[in-house]
C-alpha cells in the first residue's frame, strides 16, 4: 500500500498541471464582481481552496464527498465506527479515500512522532493557570516552529518545487504533537498534579488525545470526538480561522507559525469561542426555567436574549442558510445512544432547536436562522462530564490541525490574484499546505500552497474617500 507522501507525490503533478492550464488559457477570466466592500467580503470569490467547498444549502463537501458519504466511506478506528481524523486528512490532502491499512499507517507515524521536545512541556508547565487555554495552545505551536523542517530547509536554500515535502514534514509532526500538547495544558489548568499517560503506539490521534485527558476508558466520549475533531477539519478557506491561515502561509511563513495565527482566530466569540457560549446561554436558560421547560418559555426566553442585545450563540452562519449538516451529524449521534438522548442539556440543545428558528426568522435581522455546529458541540462534551467549557475551543482548535492546515499548505502554493471584480490566475504560483479545526485549521492548505507555489496575498483596499469616489462615478 502506498503511504501519504507516495500518494501525495502522484496527487500534486496533477493539481499543478491543472493550475498551469487554468492560468494559460483563462488568465482574464472573470468569475464575480465584488458588490459590497463594506460588507465583511461576503461571497467574493477571492481565494483558492481545494480541499472543500460549501454549498449554502447542502452545506460541506470534501473533495466532493458529503458528510453522509464520508460517514459511509472513510476507515474508522479499530473497535469503532466514528470517522477518525487521519482519514479526514488524507481525504482532504489527497483527494482519495485511503484504506483502513492506510489510515492505520498514518496513526502510527503521528503516535510515533507524539511525545513533545522538553522545552515546549517548561514552557507550557510555566504558563499561568489562569491564562486562557487557547492563548496556551496558540503560543506553544508557535514555538514549536523551533523544529521547523520548511524553515531549516528555507534558510539553507531550497528550490520552490521542495517546498511542500517540507511543508508536510511540519504539518505531520504539528497534528501529531497536537494531543499531548492540548492534554498538557488541560491537565495544567483543570487537574494540575494529575500524571500525563506516555502515547500509546498502538492508538489512533484521538484515542490518545482522549487517553491523555483522562477519558481513554470513556469508549462513547472517545467515540464523539473522533467524529467531532473529524468533522471540524475543514470548512471551506474563506471562514476566519482558515484564511488567516492561509494569509500567513502565503508568506512562506512556516506551518506552526500559519496554524498559531489561524488558532487566535479561531479564539474568537463569533468564531470558534461560540461553542462555549452556548453551553453558557443553554446553562442559563436552564438555571433560569428549571426542568420540564415549555417551548413558550424557551421563546420568552430567546427574545430576552435578542432584546439584550445579543445574539443567539450557536445560530446563523455566513454562507449556510439551512441546519449545518455538521450539526444534525452530531444529532444523530446522540440519538444513537439513550443516554445521550435523555441527557437534561442535550433534551434541552433539541427543544431549542425546535423554536429558536421561527423566533429568529421574526427577529428579522439573521439570513439565516438555523444551528451551526456549535449549537450542540460543547453541550455533547458537557454531558460527558468535561465539563470545563473554557478548553472547548481548544478540542475545535485540535481538529483544524490535522485537516484544515494540509491544506493551506497545499493552497498557499496555488495562486490567483483577484483584483475588485475580476478573476486573474496570471500569477499562479502556489504553495500548497494542509491544515485541522485546532485539529480545524487549514493545514491542508498549507500543503497545497506550498505544492503550487502560491503567491503572497495582498488584496486591494481602499479608504471610504476612495469608496465614495468610485460609487459616485457609477
Ligand atoms: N442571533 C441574533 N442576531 C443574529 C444572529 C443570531 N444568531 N446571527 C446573525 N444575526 C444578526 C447579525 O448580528 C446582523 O445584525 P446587524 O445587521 O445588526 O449587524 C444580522 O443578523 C445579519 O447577519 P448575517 O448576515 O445573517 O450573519 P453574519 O454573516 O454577519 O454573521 C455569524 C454570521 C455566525 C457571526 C452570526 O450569525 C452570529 O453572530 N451567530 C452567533 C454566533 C455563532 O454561533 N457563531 C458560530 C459560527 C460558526 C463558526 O464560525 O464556528
Amino acid at each position: 500500500t502506498k503511504s501519504l507522501r507516495e500518494t501525495l507525490q502522484e496527487v500534486i503533478p496533477a493539481k499543478q498541471e491543472q493550475l498551469k492550464k487554468l492560468k494559460t488559457e483563462h488568465a482574464q477570466a472573470v468569475v464575480g464582481e465584488v458588490e459590497n466592500i463594506i460588507g465583511g467580503m461576503r461571497g467574493l470569490k477571492a481565494m483558492l481552496w481545494d480541499a472543500s467547498v460549501l454549498d449554502p444549502l447542502e452545506g460541506i463537501r470534501f473533495h466532493g464527498l458529503s458528510i453522509p458519504d464520508c460517514q459511509k466511506v472513510l476507515p474508522a478506528a479499530p473497535g469503532g465506527k466514528e470517522i477518525i481524523p487521519e482519514s479526514m486528512l488524507w481525504l482532504l490532502l489527497t483527494g482519495q479515500v485511503p484504506t483502513p491499512e492506510q489510515t492505520r499507517e498514518l496513526s502510527r507515524e503521528l503516535a510515533e512522532k507524539g511525545e513533545l521536545p522538553k522545552f515546549i512541556e517548561e514552557l507550557v508547565d510555566s504558563f499561568p493557570q489562569t491564562l486562557h487555554p487557547m492563548t496556551q495552545l496558540g503560543m506553544a505551536v508557535a514555538a514549536l516552529n523551533h523544529d521547523s523542517s520548511f524553515q531549516a530547509a528555507y534558510e539553507k536554500g531550497m528550490k520552490k518545487s521542495e517546498y511542500w515535502t517540507h511543508t508536510l514534514e511540519d504539518c505531520i509532526n504539528l497534528i501529531a504533537r497536537l494531543p499531548a500538547l492540548a492534554a498538557r495544558i488541560y491537565r495544567n489548568v483543570y487537574k494540575p498534579g494529575n500524571p500525563l499517560p506516555a502515547i500509546n503506539k498502538d492508538l489512533d490521534l484521538v484515542g490518545n488525545y482522549s487517553n491523555l485527558l483522562g477519558y481513554g476508558d470513556n469508549h462513547s466520549l472517545t467515540e464523539y470526538l473522533r467524529l467531532y475533531i473529524a468533522l471540524h477539519g475543514d470548512h471551506e478557506g474563506g471562514n476566519a480561522s482558515a484564511h488567516t491561515a492561509h494569509l500567513v502561509g502565503s508568506t512562506l511563513s512556516d506551518p506552526y507559525l500559519s496554524y498559531s495565527a489561524a488558532l487566535f482566530a479561531l479564539a474568537g466569540p463569533l468564531h470558534g469561542l461560540a461553542n462555549q457560549e452556548v453551553l453558557r446561554w443553554q446553562l442559563a436558560m436552564q438555571k433560569e426555567l428549571g426542568d420540564n421547560v415549555t417551548p413558550e418559555q424557551i421563546k420568552d426566553y430567546l427574545w430576552k436574549t435578542l432584546k439584550s442585545g445579543q445574539v443567539v450563540p450557536g445560530y446563523g452562519h455566513g454562507v449556510l442558510r439551512n441546519p449545518d449538516p455538521r450539526f444534525i451529524a452530531l444529532q444523530q449521534f446522540c440519538d444513537g445512544k439513550p443516554e445521550l438522548k435523555s441527557s437534561p442539556i442535550i433534551e434541552l440543545v433539541n427543544k431549542t432547536f425546535q423554536v429558536a428558528p421561527d423566533v429568529l426568522k421574526e427577529h428579522g435581522k439573521t439570513k439565516n436562522p438555523y444551528p451551526n455546529v456549535d449549537a450542540t458541540s460543547g453541550c455533547v462534551l458537557y454531558h460527558y462530564g468535561l465539563t470545563e467549557f473554557k478548553y472547548y475551543t481548544v478540542i475545535f482548535g485540535v481538529s483544524r490541525g490535522n485537516v484544515d492546515y494540509p491544506d493551506v499548505i497545499l493552497s498557499a502554493h496555488i495562486y490567483f490574484d483577484c483584483s475588485l471584480g475580476s478573476f486573474d490566475p496570471a500569477g499562479v504560483g502556489t504553495r500548497y499546505v494542509v491544515a485541522i479545526d485546532v485539529f480545524d485549521i487549514p493545514l491542508n492548505d498549507v500543503v497545497l500552497i506550498s505544492a503550487l507555489g502560491m503567491p503572497l496575498e495582498r488584496p486591494k483596499s481602499l479608504s471610504l474617500d476612495a469608496i465614495e469616489k468610485l460609487v459616485k462615478k457609477d
